[in-house]
């Protein structure tokens, strides 16, 4: 296989192929902070969240959040969350999926009690209802400086976005422009060698190959980043499911952090 171009350029050095604030500012947090890992947070109340917060929020580039789980979610909480993103230096990135036409996902983002646009750097998006939900997504996000990511792959086991979807949603995202769709959530890069930039960011991740009783796959930092190519990985259970609190939350993200740069590193020095 061939080594994809932008798999040998520095994070630092992409920040300028790329127009929308929050893109940039995510490249400029993985350089300056050489982390390449988000920590997806999926606990059910603010305390448990704000915990490991404090406990990895040095670590990482990017926090992901699933609000809708979150019983006690209030906008006291969002801007807590949004203090932390800017103390910690890290971007918030709500796994919303959303998957409905564009007048609908227009109020989802904006409105109800999660308000999502208000303090979510990044969200994502199916595909499947066509290019509407990005057009719905955009009027939303877009003067905010918001991002958004198409989900072109998952890691769940027998899951559709394969094959000829994940190439239509490349397509996709090219004819809307990379001024709000800034990448995908996917497995491998799956961008075609001399097109833009895009972010690649990858769920599924674990120190060791496997899987939970649910059809989740783990791939390791190591297969991720360097084999696959992609830019961020994405680590939940694997940080905040260990015993023993903040402090070893805070020792598993160093693991995962340290394992991810070396693997990016690495990645760099191919021809
Ligand atoms: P885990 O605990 O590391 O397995 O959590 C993975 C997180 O990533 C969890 O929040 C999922 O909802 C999310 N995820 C995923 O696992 N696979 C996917 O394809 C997508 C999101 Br998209």
């Amino acid at each position: 296989m061939s080594v994809h171009p932008t798999t040998l350029k520095t994070y630092g050095s992409r920040v300028s192929l790329h127009s929308n604030p929050t893109a940039k500012r995510l490249l400029e947090i993985m350089e300056r902070k050489q982390s390449n890992l988000c920590v997806s947070i999926d606990v059910t109340n603010t305390a448990e969240v704000l915990e490991i917060v404090r406990g990895v929020g040095s670590k990482v580039c990017m926090v992901k959040t699933h609000a809708d789980i979150i019983s006690d979610f209030s906008s006291a909480f969002a801007d807590e969350l949004v203090r932390f993103s800017k103390e910690l230096d890290f971007i918030i990135f709500e796994d919303r999926k959303f998957a409905d036409i564009g007048n609908t996902v227009v109020h989802q983002y904006q409105s109800g009690p999660l308000a999502i646009a208000s303090w979510a750097h990044l969200t994502n998006a199916h595909p499947i209802p066509g290019p509407g939900i990005i057009t719905g997504l955009s009027s939303v996000g877009l003067p905010l400086g918001r991002a958004l990511l198409l989900l072109g792959e998952m890691s769940s086991k027998g899951n559709l976005a394969t094959g000829e979807y994940t190439k239509k949603t490349m397509q996709m995202a090219k004819e809307a422009g990379r001024e709000f769709v800034v990448g995908f959530i996917a497995m491998s890069r799956v961008d075609p060698e001399e097109e833009e930039d895009w972010l690649m960011l990858t769920p599924g991740v674990g120190l060791v190959q496997g899987g939970d009783k649910m059809g989740q796959q783990y791939r390791t930092p190591r297969d991720v980043i360097l084999d696959s190519g992609c830019d961020v990985i994405i680590v939940g259970r694997g940080i905040y499911g260990v015993k023993g609190g903040k402090d070893a939350m805070e020792a598993e993200a160093e693991k995962y952090r340290r394992a991810g740069w070396e693997a990016y590193e690495e990645r760099l020095k191919r021809t």
